[in-house]
């Protein structure tokens, strides 16, 4: 027989409303050895040498060891792609997903769930291409969970087509004389679409990506990082500019940026190539989880704490 207790979890706090609901487990038990790299990463990652990538499955490692989370209370979604294979190489809970679809599976486990931080991470076609409209919807509805998008501009796992991010003139399979469509501009998308957490970053500047990382999974609500990685296969230096090492520049967002107002960030966006990196905007407003939090603990007390068993038995009977 399953047990429940009434618990003061973040979200149902945001509403001032109890409820009952499964006991979490707290995220970081300090009780409990923090995971290390070696209990964390399952397969030897099938990606090419020198990807991008490599950076961000690393500092997902070490995030889970530094904040001391366990692998009951993180879940790892992703869609399809190159990057979207990061749920293969990381040992604890999640999913390999539909292409273009890890938003929506991922926004039912953050909102059936609140006990756990889920992590999304995916590719610039699986998030503004196919899945351009669960972008959209998800960021909005503010739902939450952190969304890593490790940004290459390029299809890499499919060989070299045009993604919603290739600059103009891009050559590929399906642009052979160069894109000529406009390449969208994700910070401004995610703006726009009502995300409350908007952050830009490299997988060449390890140290910034995991601080920003660690805002994201801090913040109640949907956190979202482009992180420009890049695909040494089928786009090489595409981000040099922005690598020192490389000759470039890594231009942090300035510490006078407010970042709570939506038109500065909206020109931070705007900044000529390329750009700055750095949490563009951060917003208080609340989510979807504790708006559904709230909606059914209403419904419950208008049913004087029956149990969902009951209610069903109750609306079946009426339908005799
Ligand atoms: C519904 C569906 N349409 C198309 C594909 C083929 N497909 C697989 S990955 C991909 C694009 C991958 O690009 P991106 O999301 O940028 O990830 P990357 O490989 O660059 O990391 C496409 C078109 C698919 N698997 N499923
Ligand atoms: S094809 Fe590109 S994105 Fe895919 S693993 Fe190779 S370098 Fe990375
Ligand atoms: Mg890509």
């Amino acid at each position: 027989m399953s047990t429940t207790i009434a618990i003061p979890n973040e979200t149902l706090a945001r509403t001032g409303i109890a409820a009952t609901l499964p006991a979490p487990a707290p995220l970081a038990d300090t009780d409990r050895k923090p995971l290390t790299k070696k209990e964390t990463a399952a397969d030897h990652p099938t990606w090419c040498p020198g990807c991008g990538d490599f950076s961000v499955l690393a500092l997902y490692y070490k995030l889970i060891e530094k904040r001391k989370i366990h692998h009951e209370n993180i879940c790892t979604v992703a869609g399809i792609g190159c990057s979207s294979r990061f749920p293969y190489f990381v040992q604890a809970h999640g999913a390999h997903f539909i292409h273009g679809r890890a938003l929506a599976f991922a926004s039912g486990v953050s909102l059936s769930r609140p006990d756990l931080h889920v992590f999304v991470f995916g590719g610039d076609g699986d998030a503004f291409s196919i899945g351009g409209n669960h972008f959209t919807h998800t960021a909005r509805k503010n739902v939450k969970m952190t969304y890593v998008v490790m940004d290459n501009f390029v299809y890499g796992l499919t060989k070299k087509q045009t993604s919603p991010t290739s600059p103009l003139g891009f050559k590929s399979k399906t642009d052979i004389g160069g894109s000529t469509d406009r390449p969208i501009n994700p910070m401004k998308q995610a703006i726009s679409a009502g995300a409350t957490f908007v952050a830009r970053c490299t997988a060449t500047n390890v140290a910034h990506l995991l601080k920003t990382m660690e805002a994201a999974m801090d913040h109640d609500g949907f956190s979202f990082i482009e992180c420009l990685s890049e695909c040494v296969e089928f786009y090489p230096g595409a981000f040099d500019a922005s690598n020192p090492r490389k000759g470039g520049q890594f231009a942090e967002v300035s510490k006078d940026h407010d970042v709570t107002d939506e038109y500065a960030a909206y020109k931070l966006a705007d900044t000529a190539w390329p750009g700055q990196f750095g949490i563009f905007y951060q917003a208080d407003r609340p989510t979807k989880n504790a708006n559904e939090a709230k909606l059914i603990a209403d419904h419950r007390e208008k049913v004087n704490g029956l149990e969902d068993w009951q209610i069903l038995q109750k609306s079946f009977a009426r339908m005799k």
